[in-house]
């Protein structure tokens, strides 16, 4: 029995579903099934524990942008490049829950609020915590990025009712010191911890498109699967192009096939968590995106701007999901959440 046969028979057993010691060759071995066979056995383990006629819809805003002291390669928002950004203070808690209102009138159920910090300050993170409640008493789901935590900020966001924690491996172990060199990997990782000991979800993926071989996209898939739990989103993300940093002489956007390929391998080996198309949909064809959700992916960003960058319009997305009969929180007509300009530079209690 080949190896793709035998992963094949796993994914049909307990095993797979919690199976956290792939490698890479295991993973190449599904990635390069042929075409039919390989979103069959996608659509195997997508139908085994979703809906595979349902996409989640998330809404995003960016609550403090620019001035990052970190030098990811790929972001708009780190202080190390010329990226003609305009840095702002972070939102006023009154506009971040109009937002997320907003977004919830327009079929969002999960709210991510983003932050461009290294780790949060103990002041800043009574603010989010602030926040969070308050959103969650929308009856929204609720997830924050914030840079790096300890032990005890993770604590502090779950007490404040946080659902999920963003936070990306964003490529390959052997990738990774390409692109980014003020945090390691390993402090990704005991972050990751830090957030999983503290009782919140995960949501943890990454970038494709940077200029990455297909096995840095399977290594980042296997770094994500090895962890001591699946993430329970896996958030892929196609570059999205900014101008002024060093992955835009590395870039190289990948194949659609190749996409499609990761996004059925991402399903395979992680066939509980949810799978977010998540930036770079702007660039992607209405077929293209089908073929992703046929894939296994089943969540998305909905809204015009994601953090300093496009997202397709909901009118689009919601015309697209009605189309191939996906059901979602989109409920058409609506303005979705649109990034709010902060008004003040202090987080107010609005609990
Ligand atoms: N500062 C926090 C951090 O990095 O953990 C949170 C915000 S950061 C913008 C969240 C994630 O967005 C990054 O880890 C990266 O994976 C993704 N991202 C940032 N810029 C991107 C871009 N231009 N295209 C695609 N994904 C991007
Ligand atoms: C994630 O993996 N993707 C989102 C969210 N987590 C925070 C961010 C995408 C950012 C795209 C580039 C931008 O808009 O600046
Ligand atoms: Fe800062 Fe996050 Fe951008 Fe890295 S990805 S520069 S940590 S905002």
């Amino acid at each position: 029995m080949d190896a793709a046969a035998q992963i094949q028979r796993k994914e049909t057993g307990d095993e797979a579903q919690v199976r956290n010691h792939w490698n890479v060759e295991e993973a190449k071995a599904l990635y390069d099934r042929p075409f039919a066979d390989l979103m069959l056995q996608a659509q195997r383990a997508h139908r085994k524990h979703f809906d595979p006629n349902h996409v989640e819809t998330a809404s995003l805003l960016s609550i403090k942008t620019g001035g990052c002291p970190e030098d990811c390669g790929y972001c708009s928002q780190s202080v190390h490049y010329e990226t003609r950004l305009k840095a702002t203070r972070l939102m006023h808690c009154a506009d971040v829950v109009a937002t997320a209102r907003r977004a919830k009138d327009a079929g969002a159920t999960r709210f991510c609020m983003a932050a461009a910090w290294r780790t949060p300050k103990d002041r800043d993170l009574d603010s989010v915590c602030d926040m969070v409640n308050a959103v969650k008493g929308l009856g929204m789901e609720t997830c924050v990025t914030l840079g790096m935590l300890t032990p005890n900020q993770a604590t502090r966001l779950a007490e404040a009712g946080l659902d999920f924690y963003n936070h990306n491996v964003d490529t390959s172990p052997e990738f990774y010191s390409k692109i980014i060199t003020t945090r390691s990997l390993q402090d990704r990782i005991d972050t990751l911890a830090h957030v999983r000991d503290a009782g919140i979800k995960i949501c943890c993926g990454g970038i494709i498109g940077m200029g990455e071989h297909v096995e840095d996209r399977l290594g980042m898939l296997v770094l994500l699967a090895n962890l001591p739990g699946h993430p329970e989103s896996v958030p892929i993300n196609l570059w999205n192009k900014i101008e002024g940093v060093p992955v835009e002489d590395t870039a190289e956007p990948p194949d659609p096939i190749a996409l499609v390929r990761l996004v059925a391998t991402a399903r395979i080996m992680m066939s509980r968590s949810v799978v977010r198309l998540s930036a770079g949909r702007q660039y992607m064809s209405d077929e293209l995106q089908a073929l992703c959700f046929l894939a296994g992916a089943n969540s998305i960003f909905i809204g015009d701007v994601l953090l300093t960058t496009k997202d397709p319009k909901v009118d689009r997305d919601a015309d697209l999901l009605a189309r191939l009969g996906i059901t979602s929180g989109i409920t058409g007509g609506k303005q979705c959440a649109q990034y709010v300009a902060p008004t003040s530079s202090l987080g107010e209690k609005c609990r």
